[in-house]
């Protein structure tokens, strides 16, 4: 009788859909990117010599107002964040980017402990960490310049010449001392100190600065090292240059992705001032090209800090109209979507410095902001948006439509480049593989759709974009599993009663 129950509940389990987890990757993350200098001061006892409102100077944000606000951007739909470099700095180095002391956390940021209190309350809440990382070169003026114990510790200044490689390597970025990571001593040091910060902090992934003025010989051994000890460590390297065939390089040294800068230019000549919706057909197609088989390893934005944010210096109604076309494009993309902190908000901003004002946390653009939210939450549950083909359906200068496909559900993403008239589009269900799809799901600025006969008609309105989710009918209760899990209780409740009555005769 016993058999009798175990067979039933074997065939209950079996009825039960099945749900094998699929294991992440970095496909699957979005990223919020924060300079921690300017997200939010969470302790004013570490603002020392900062200046408030001096563009180019220390601003007072810290790792303290991070933490406070990591319930914010895990509500934002994010499941990741990558912070500015913490290391200490020479004079005026609030970005994170000019290294004085590797082993020191710059005490304008806060201390060892709360970078580490960072990343355990982040992991608490789900999120992800992505820390910057600099290795081509320290800060203006470093000591180790005149200090005879790191002789031969830096490349023969020189000025950069960008279209000779070798210069790019050695010469000094804007005349920032270079590294010389042919010495085997720095290549020690910049591996143990590598190891010990993650082995420290615990970190998921490093951001890779400046990664194309590094040697790849170099970046193939401390890449090499550092998975050796942690073999599923992520480093998305900036590679920063418009050519996957150039970035491919990159990923042949070991990076797990790179920065897509193809992208972030497609989206400012798609949605400019001298709109061209082509160029958002090209950075996807392209990657499939040139990065075969690692079309996806790559960190896909609008606007970063080194480049003038998308909104320009002043939020205009046109401008944060085409900034909400280019979020529902950057999250329905293939890549690992990456937001600026402020993006959310239209956070106007012209050239660095100012591309890095202060966060603002008062009155914002909750509009923009809930569009965020809706688009990183959908992209979270439509694996298609994610781990998706990429289908171009219609690529011209005032319309662009795409499909994302992937096992179940196929995303239709529509975006009308006119900003003086609507357009209506009919799409053939079997031009999309979704032949007997019913719409799912419609969200988006102006923009709707229907499912009549066997297409899908858009409408979209004036700087419309939206991302429209197809998927077989939904099925009403499923009465077959209803019926047979209700006989197989009958089944074992009659001969339970009967053992029992057996057991009472006999008794
Ligand atoms: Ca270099």
């Amino acid at each position: 009788m016993i058999r009798v129950l175990l067979a039933a509940i074997v065939v209950v389990a079996a009825c039960a859909p099945a749900s094998v987890p699929e294991a992440r990757d970095w496909r699957d993350e979005t990223m919020y990117f924060v300079m921690t200098d300017r997200f939010k001061n969470g302790d004013a006892k570490n603002d020392g010599d900062a200046i408030a409102g001096k563009a180019d100077w220390w601003q007072g944000g810290d790792l303290q107002g991070v933490i406070d606000e990591l319930p914010y951007i895990k509500g934002l739909g994010m499941t990741a964040i990558w912070i500015t470099p913490i290391t200490e700095q020479t004079r005026g180095g609030y970005h994170g980017y000019w290294t004085k002391d590797f082993y020191r956390v710059d005490p304008h940021l806060g201390d060892m402990d709360k970078l580490k209190e960072l990343v355990m309350k982040a992991h608490g809440l789900g999120l992800k960490v992505v820390l910057d990382v600099v290795v081509n070169h320290l800060g203006y003026d470093h000591p180790w310049l005149v200090d005879s114990a790191h002789a031969g510790w830096f490349h023969d200044r020189c000025a950069m010449i960008f279209s000779d490689q070798k210069s790019v390597e050695d010469c000094w970025l804007a005349g920032l001392p270079d590294l010389n990571t042919e010495n085997p001593a720095v290549r020690a040091y910049l591996t143990d100190w590598a190891l010990w910060l993650i082995r420290e902090t615990n970190v998921d992934g490093f951001r890779l600065d400046t990664a194309r003025h590094v040697p790849k010989d170099f970046l193939r051994e401390w890449i090499g090292a550092i998975k050796r000890e942690h073999p599923s460590f992520w480093i998305v390297g900036e590679v920063f240059v418009s050519d996957y065939r150039y970035q491919a390089e990159y990923l042949d040294a070991g990076l797990g992705a790179v920065t897509d800068f193809q992208t972030q230019e497609g989206i400012v000549r798609a949605l400019g001032p001298n709109e061209d919706l082509v160029w958002l057909g090209r950075p996807p197609s392209i990657a499939e090209s040139y990065l075969p088989g690692r079309e996806t390893a790559r960190a896909t934005f609008i606007d970063n800090h080194d480049v003038p944010r998308f909104i320009g210096p002043a939020a205009t109604d046109d401008a944060t109209a085409r900034l909400r076309q280019a979020l529902v494009y950057l999250f329905t993309v293939p890549g690992t979507p990456v937001l600026y902190y402020g993006t959310e908000i239209a956070l106007p901003g012209g050239a660095d410095p100012d591309n890095r004002r202060m966060m603002e946390w008062g009155a914002a653009d909750e509009t923009t902001r809930d569009l965020v939210r809706r688009l990183a939450t959908l992209r979270q549950q439509t694996a298609a948006l994610r781990r998706g083909s990429f289908e171009k359906l219609l690529s011209e200068r005032d319309t662009l439509v795409y499909a994302r496909r992937g096992a179940g559900d196929t995303a239709v993403v529509a975006i009308n480049g006119q900003s003086d008239a609507p357009q209506t589009l009919e799409l053939p269900l079997a031009d999309i593989g979704a032949g007997g799809a019913v719409l799912h799901q419609a969200l988006g600025p102006s923009a709707s759709a229907v499912v009549r006969g066997d297409a899908l008609l858009i409408t979209l309105g004036v700087r419309g974009a939206a991302v429209f989710l197809l998927g077989a009918p939904v099925a009403g209760p499923p009465w077959t599993t209803i019926a047979v899990v209700a006989a197989l209780v009958l089944v074992a409740a009659i001969v339970i009663t009967l053992a029992l009555r057996r057991r009472l005769r006999r008794g």
